[in-house]
Parts: C-alpha cells; sequence; structure tokens
C-alpha cells in the first residue's frame, strides 16, 4: 500500500499507526504547491481535493480522509485490535467519537490557523481550540484516551497537538495534553514514523517535531534532535 504525506502534517497519524501496527507501507511524498508526488504523478488525479493523507490499496482503490483510513488500517492488521477495539463494541464507537472530535474540533481549526487567508478569524478561532483543548485535558483519565492502549485516536491527537507551537497555542498551560505529548513521543513506532519522516525534536523536552527547514526558518534557537 502507499500512503501520501506531507512531513509533519495529518498523514503522520495513518504512518504512526503503520508503524505500530507493523503495516508495509510505502511514503509517497506530495508537494504542496503542484500536486506532484514524489514519483512524479499528478496528485489531483488520485484525491480530487488535493490534500493529503490518501491511502492507495494495491489493487489501485483509493480512500481519502484521515479518520477513514486510520480505522481501515486498524481493521485490515491482525494486531488492529489493540488500537480500535472491535465492530459492535462501545469501545469503538469511543474511539470514533474522538475521532470525529479531533477531526472537527480540532485538526481543521487548528490547519486554518496556520492559514494567513484566516487572519482575521484567528484570535476567536485560537480561542475555541483552546476551549476543546482545556476540554480533552480534563477527560485523560489514563496514560491514553480511553485508557491503557494507543489508539488510532491518541496517535492522531499527537499528531494535531503537534502544531501546537506553530500556530502560538501554548500547550505547557494543559498539564495532561503535554504528558500526553511526552509518553507518546516516547514510544518506538511513534520515534521510527517521525524519523521516517526527518522530523527533529526541537523543544527542551523533546516532544514538539518539525522538519529541520521549518525549525530554522522559524528561528528556533538550540540544537534539533533526531527522535
Ligand atoms: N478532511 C481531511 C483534511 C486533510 C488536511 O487538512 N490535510 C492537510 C495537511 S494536515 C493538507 O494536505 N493541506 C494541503 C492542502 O489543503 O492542499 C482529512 O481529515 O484527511
Amino acid at each position: 500500500m502507499k500512503l501520501y504525506m506531507h512531513a509533519a502534517a495529518c498523514s503522520l497519524s495513518p504512518h504512526i499507526v503503520c508503524r505500530e501496527l507493523d503495516i508495509d507501507i510505502e511514503l509517497i511524498a506530495v508537494d504542496r504547491k503542484t500536486h506532484r508526488t514524489s514519483r512524479g504523478e499528478d496528485y489531483l488525479a488520485i484525491n480530487g481535493n488535493g490534500y493529503v493523507p490518501a491511502l492507495m490499496l494495491d489493487d489501485g482503490k483509493v480512500l481519502t480522509e484521515g479518520p477513514a483510513i486510520v480505522q481501515f488500517l486498524a481493521d485490515s492488521a491482525p494486531d488492529g485490535r489493540r488500537m480500535l477495539p472491535e465492530i459492535g463494541s462501545f469501545g469503538r464507537n469511543q474511539v470514533q467519537s474522538l475521532l470525529n472530535f479531533i477531526t472537527s474540533e480540532l485538526h481543521k481549526p487548528m490547519v486554518m490557523l496556520f492559514n494567513a487567508d484566516y487572519a482575521s478569524v484567528h484570535e476567536p478561532m485560537r480561542a475555541t481550540v483552546s476551549k476543546r483543548l482545556e476540554w480533552i485535558d480534563g477527560r485523560l483519565a489514563g496514560p491514553y484516551l480511553t485508557g491503557e492502549n494507543f489508539t488510532v485516536a491518541d496517535a492522531y491527537l499527537f499528531v494535531c497537538l503537534n502544531w501546537s507551537p506553530w500556530i502560538e497555542i501554548d500547550l505547557d498551560r494543559f498539564a495532561a495534553l503535554s504528558a500526553f505529548m511526552k509518553r507518546v513521543a516516547a514510544r518506538q513506532a511513534v520515534r521510527a514514523a517521525l524519523s521516517e519522516e526527518g522530523l527533529m525534536a526541537f523543544n527542551a523536552g523533546g516532544s514538539f517535531f518539525a522538519p529541520i527547514a521549518y525549525i530554522q526558518s522559524a528561528g528556533y534557537e538550540g540544537s534539533p534532535v533526531r527522535p
């Protein structure tokens, strides 16, 4: 299977799921501006919306939308039940509820906070995102969102929270989420995915990751460290 991606973008979430579940995947980078893939394909012919991620199966079928992709991946893997409970269980509905929360209440507004076209509404948008973060911070009881198991929702949350420093969201205000970031960043499979995407840790605690060029252009001081 092929995973169309940008380094550190939301496509890192299905990438982490693949590494966690030992799913063989070929990463194909997409140029944000030209929509050409690293293999020279026209990405718009693969996903007409132009955004990542997209998963291409070995038979050529394409699945888009991160939350659908991670569920497909977990359902395809022999060991997938530890990241997504079985169909018909309430636990599965809980993970789906979290995926939906993350995609609509965090992912989309956070992506818009990167976009200067929306600058006039960034302030209220940042306040709304902070309110949602406060809610999720207060409900993180176990090491992970639903308890002991690292699920597909945890991988997705980690990826979105990793953008916080770039969009002026101070995650230090949220103790449980800050601890969550460190916990997830310490997982071997997560480190493998970060390293494969060429991401470096740039904060003292080593829990936020970005491409080195991005770190340098933002003027961060210190020595970025490969996970
Ligand atoms: N609804 C989509 C949104 C995906 C999305 O926002 N992707 C961003 C990266 S995080 C992207 O590729 N943006 C570039 C673009 O829109 O052209 C999903 O959940 O998969």
